[in-house]
């Protein structure tokens, strides 16, 4: 009875809700042993995509029931989703937070309630680690790492003596903002030869990239511009369409390093438009589903999982069909 009430709270809070939802297919939700809250934060690019359409076909293949809510960039929608999987009562939360700060009242709604909670993809900034059960997705330090790796080897094979650099961040708070832009910077800081000129932000979207190139180019001139350190693939393909259509040679002209891997990207440095593309697997979906699975059967949890990722770059036999995005 206690189900069936929670049921139609959750049903009319969903329902009074304003963001572009998934509505539950309540007879999968019914007719799962365990139901899933997911609350995705967006649809900004490729990565994004692809990372949903993993978590639907993970609980899809585990028999889960998924309750997924986009909220489409909008925090204040995902603590709206968390909420209303909280009415439902759902087995287990799973959520990418947006930004790392903000979540403590809802997470706290959370454990009151006895829901475990499961952040994929990124990070919160909570001083409390009991307000989530456990975190699966990326090390993104070690993605900024790896770019600012290639770059060192690039730059050993170039006649140059220095290198101006421009970055294109993602979403500000955001833990691969924050986390990408680190390791980069660790791993080309003592170098003399590198020059860290401007820091913008592009969001994530692939828009936004065009017009961060569009600035960059009216404020500093090509010329003065070496390499350019995306944050994500969309981003970069945006930068790429500026560039070109100003006669500027993208992976010759200016050193381009990105990071995702999605297809369209890959495809670029198979063409020589971008010269190191650092892989981010969306795939997140089977390890969140088996975490899901083991929480369920009471079984302990690691706090932390991170898939296995490395780079593509113009070093590499691009003819290997290994080297392929997503
Ligand atoms: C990374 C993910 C980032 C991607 C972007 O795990 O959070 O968000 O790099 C996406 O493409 O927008």
């Amino acid at each position: 009875m206690k189900k069936i009430i929670c049921l139609v709270a959750a049903i009319l809070l969903l329902a009074t809700m304003t963001s572009c939802a998934n509505q539950p297919d309540t007879d999968i939700i019914n007719s799962s042993s365990v139901v899933v809250g997911f609350s995705q934060l967006g649809a900004e690019s490729s990565w994004r995509i692809a990372n949903t359409e993993s978590m639907e076909k993970a609980a899809k293949e585990a028999g889960f029931g998924l309750m997924m809510e986009n909220a489409n960039q909008k925090q204040e929608k995902q603590i709206d989703a968390i909420r209303s999987f909280i009415a439902y009562q759902v087995d287990v939360i799973v959520f990418s937070p947006i930004v790392e700060s903000g979540w403590d009242n809802i997470l706290n709604e959370a454990s009151n309630a006895g829901i475990p909670v499961i952040l994929m993809d990124r990070m919160i900034s909570n001083s409390d680690d009991n307000l989530y059960t456990t975190y699966v997705g990326a090390d993104f330090y070690a993605e900024g790492r790896r770019a600012g790796e290639y770059l060192i080897r690039k730059a050993d094979t170039m006649n140059k003596e220095t290198f101006n650099i421009f970055e294109i961040c993602g979403t500000v708070d955001s833990t691969p903002m924050r986390e990408r832009q680190q390791g980069f910077m660790d791993a080309i800081g003592d170098d003399p030869r590198f020059n860290v000129v401007d820091s913008i932000c592009g969001d994530f979207l692939r828009s936004m990239g065009g017009e961060c190139a569009e600035l960059l180019l009216e404020k500093y001139g090509e010329n003065m511009i070496d390499v350019i350190y995306s944050h994500n693939d969309s981003m970069t393909l945006g930068v790429l369409d500026v560039l070109e259509q100003r006669g500027i040679r993208p992976g010759k002209d200016i050193v381009l390093i990105t990071v995702d891997g999605e297809k369209e990207a890959v495809d670029a440095l198979k063409a020589g438009k971008i010269n190191c593309v650092v892989q981010c697997t969306p795939d997140l979906g089977p390890a969140v589903m088996e975490l899901v699975r083991k929480l369920k059967a009471g079984e302990q949890v690691s706090k932390i999982t991170h898939p296995e990722e490395g780079i593509f770059c113009d070093f590499d036999d691009l003819s290997n069909p290994a080297v392929e995005g997503f």
